[in-house]
């Protein structure tokens, strides 16, 4: 497994998303997936799978330094004594003595910024995370983000694919030597049918999907594919014995545009 640095955070390059994934299944497929060398696992409290994706990891017999843990609180809990009492349940749910990443889940303008990254940042102070970031957060609040934290932020986990130009919140959170998390990597699925990345992978012995994760490490970024099918849990993960030439690197970033996004809520920020 390949890992991604930042500010003194190592993220495995691909792990497995599971928003939407429940129960006994969830449990499963994250057992399977460290079977499959995947060492990067991200969940949420919101997901309410947290508890399973805590069992998935003991029935896999992973030992703890092994793996890494995403987890994020949802916005309702951005109060200073509700945000630490979040975490800590989702510890309780998760069984583990520490997360290795705790994420604000979205931007909530309801709540002072600067409350809440003080509190994320208490918490990992107390020793409950070992890194903390943000998701679905813009170039401007990222820069606020930065400015108020009194510990550093190690990523922005953002929806990026092919078909979403996300060049602007890459380059900020380079500029600050944080990591772009990809989430929907390979856009819903919609990756799978494109002929133009299926010809790249063609060259390569590989498949559309995998060409489109591949383009993602190779800008280091970190990316955590969602699948419920175990057959996809190694077509996602093999993806480091090949190289995108320059070109072709060039050809699938210029597919991308502002109005890709596949995710939005009424409560999203305003995207930049
Ligand atoms: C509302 C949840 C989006 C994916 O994390």
């Amino acid at each position: 497994m390949q890992f991604i640095e930042a500010n003194g955070a190592r993220i495995p390059a691909i792990g497995l998303g599971t928003w939407e994934l429940r129960g006994r299944a969830c449990a499963r497929l994250v057992e399977q997936a460290i079977r499959f060398g995947y060492r990067h696992i991200d969940t949420a409290q919101m997901y309410e799978n947290e508890r399973e994706v805590g069992e998935g990891l003991r029935a896999s017999g992973i030992g703890r330094d092994d793996v890494f843990v995403t987890t994020k609180v949802w916005t309702t809990h951005f109060a200073p004594n509700d945000l630490e009492r979040s975490v800590k349940e989702s510890l309780k749910q998760l069984r583990l003595a520490q997360i290795d990443l705790v994420l604000l889940h979205w931007p909530n303008p309801r709540v002072p910024l600067a409350e809440t990254l003080s509190a994320l940042a208490n918490v990992r102070r107390l020793g409950m995370a070992r890194h903390i970031g943000v998701s679905n957060f813009t170039v401007a609040l990222i820069e606020q983000a930065v400015a108020l934290c009194p510990e550093p932020l190690v990523c922005d986990q953002v929806e990026y694919h092919p078909y979403l130009d996300q060049a602007k919140v890459l380059e900020a959170c380079r500029r600050h030597d944080m990591a772009l998390v990809a989430y929907s990597p390979v856009a819903k699925g919609r990756i799978k049918n494109d002929e133009a990345l299926a010809r790249i992978g063609v060259a390569h012995g590989k498949t559309a999907a995998q060409v489109c994760l591949r383009w993602l490490i190779q800008q280091n970024v970190p990316a955590i594919p969602r699948t419920s099918r175990i057959e996809r849990l190694s077509e996602n993960i093999e993806i480091f014995d090949f190289t995108l030439t320059d070109d072709e690197m060039a050809r699938i970033s210029a597919m991308g545009n502002a109005n890709g996004r596949l995710t939005d809520f009424g409560f999203a920020p305003k995207w930049d």
